[in-house]
């Protein structure tokens, strides 16, 4: 991910929505939806690399050594998000991993288009306490105004979504975002406060030899995936496991493999959320060529949702390597 120094243009996030906003017919509405989105996550990224100093580690509801309150940082997080959000008139439903039910914010109000937006404001957050990668993840999807009740809105499947993003908290803090015309990356540079386009129209590799699941439930994986990890193994792949979806992906996304939660004892419909988490991170995927499936036979977009916090079996990558994997499920 290197910016071409010959490339003089720069191009904020900001400027980016607005330069496809026509795409949308919608007077910007998007464009205001991303920049809730970014605030978020400047302000969510802040929170999270002073996360040791200012004590929000750990459970919610704990008091700190001063015996005050403890907020767990998704909490902070989901806060962030619903307040951001909340504010944008573009925004009809919200709906958070954290929150059992959605937030209703402005039910058919009339004339212009509204959009719900899902996410995850802080996945893998477990990560924190070692100072690994963690996430914010999202989808957005237009008011469905057919249903009388408004959280029938949501229960779109993934091939619906009118873009979907996540930010990666590492070293460094980076957007990847599809609005449908391909996949870009943006990069928080800290000393002017905004995120930077640095690549356009990313492509995942063909193929790479590296797959990234959880190899500890490898013995309640069903046969076929342990087939495919003896067949791996055999043909020299490299296992890389963050256990944080967002870094999993994202190196995925640029370095090309294998991807997947497999059905297990503990989780046998996958433990990943459809809503939350497999359909954006599908969209993102297949927007740069990849592949992205819930089994053998369905694509993750295709899966009709009934449930908003329903779970779903994840492979997704590079199209050959998920091939590979199909090859052994069959
Ligand atoms: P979370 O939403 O509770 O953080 O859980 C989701 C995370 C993903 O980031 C990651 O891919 C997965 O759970 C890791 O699960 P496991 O620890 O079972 O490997
Ligand atoms: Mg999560």
């Amino acid at each position: 991910m290197t910016r071409d120094p010959a490339h003089l243009e720069i191009v904020t996030l900001q400027s980016h929505a607005l330069q496809q906003h026509a795409c949308f017919s919608d007077n910007g509405t998007l464009a205001w939806i991303l920049s809730a989105l970014s605030i978020s996550s400047k302000i969510i990224a802040n929170k999270v690399r002073r996360a040791q100093l200012d004590d929000v580690l750990g459970a919610a509801g704990a008091e700190n050594v001063q015996g005050e309150q403890q907020q767990k940082l998704d909490v902070i997080a989901n806060d962030v998000l619903l307040r951001t959000l909340g504010e944008r008139e573009g925004v009809a439903i919200v709906a958070s991993e954290e929150n059992e039910e959605p937030v209703i914010i402005r039910n058919q109000a009339q004339g212009e288009r509204k959009y719900c937006v899902l996410f995850d404001p802080l996945d893998g957050s477990s990560n924190l306490d070692v100072c690994g990668g963690v996430g914010t993840i999202f989808s957005i999807l237009l008011q469905d105004r057919r249903s009388g009740k408004p959280e029938d809105s949501l229960l779109q499947p993934g091939v619906r979504q009118v873009a979907a993003g996540y930010v990666l908290y590492g070293p460094s803090t980076v957007m990847a975002l599809t609005l449908g015309q391909g996949v870009d990356l943006f990069l928080l540079d800290p000393a002017i406060g905004a995120f930077v386009r640095v690549a356009e129209k990313v492509r995942i590799p063909k193929a790479n030899k590296s797959y990234s699941l959880n190899e500890g439930n490898r013995l309640t994986f069903p046969v076929g995936y342990q087939k495919y990890l003896d067949w791996a193994q055999a043909n020299n792949y490299s296992s890389r496991y963050a256990g944080a979806m967002v870094a999993d992906v994202h190196r995925t996304l640029l370095k090309g493999g294998v991807f997947m939660y497999p059905p297990t004892a503990k989780a046998p419909n996958g433990k990943l959320r459809l809503m939350y988490e497999a359909n954006p991170m599908a969209m993102l995927i297949e927007q740069a060529g990849g592949k992205a499936l819930a089994s053998p036979t369905q694509r993750i977009m295709e899966v009709v949702p009934t449930d908003i916090h329903q779970r779903t079996v994840v492979i997704l990558g590079s199209g050959d390597e998920v091939d590979h994997v199909v090859k052994h499920l069959q």
